[in-house]
């Protein structure tokens, strides 16, 4: 048996999970690379743990080791496979939660007359928010159009979508994350806006007077 390409095979092991878990736990989208590395550790630390517990003969299965990394291996391999089979857990990313019940005070986004004019620089006024969240969060757009024309509020990043609202309708949606949230027009792309929303604190619980 040996020791070295043992604990070096289980080290590549814990490695090739933990870089699978950090790529699909949506800490970062730019980590495809950082997936396929992980693979490869773990393949090669499953592939050298039986390496090193054979090499020299079958070893005595009742050795500490030997049971260690054995009960260590099946039980990473068992809580994989379970949360996958479960559908819980990082291997199953989705967006985001961002929204939440209406706040005590709100924002108002007034899609002027003329949106719909690719010349028209303003559209969404104004163009850029700050709110807290759970203080004002809650964004109200109104359409306030002069002739029949349907806009949409557009996550840029998927996360919301009013779709078409029509001459005189309003969307209104509640950010409880903070962050930034560039939008757009659907059937007008040049229409642009932006959502800031930042962290609840202790002062912005009250109103400032
Ligand atoms: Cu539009």
């Amino acid at each position: 048996m040996d020791d070295t390409l043992l604990t070096v095979g289980i080290l590549f092991v814990l490695m090739g999970l933990a870089g699978i878990y950090i790529t699909f736990s949506g800490i970062s989208e730019t980590m495809r690379p950082l997936a396929e590395f992980s693979v490869l550790l773990l393949v090669l630390g499953v592939i050298m743990i039986p390496g090193g517990l054979f090499r020299g003969g079958i070893p005595q299965l009742s050795g500490p080791k030997v049971v260690v990394s054995l009960v260590v291996v099946v039980g990473l391999v068992s809580f994989v496979a379970t949360t996958a089979a479960m559908g819980i857990g990082p291997w199953t990313p989705g967006p985001p939660e961002i929204s939440g019940g209406p706040t005590p005070f709100n924002v108002t986004i007034t899609i002027v007359p003329g949106s719909f004019n690719p010349t028209q620089a303003e559209n969404y006024v104004p163009k850029e928010v700050s709110v807290v969240a759970g203080y004002n969060s809650t964004v109200i757009w109104v359409n306030a159009e002069e002739v029949p024309v349907g806009h949409t509020v557009t996550s840029d990043q998927g996360l919301f979508d009013s779709g078409l609202f029509g001459q005189g309708m309003s969307w209104t949606f509640t950010f409880i994350r903070e962050g930034e949230y560039p939008y757009h027009c659907t059937p007008h792309p040049w229409m642009v806006g932006k959502v800031i929303v930042l962290p609840s604190s202790p002062s912005s619980a009250q109103p400032s007077s």
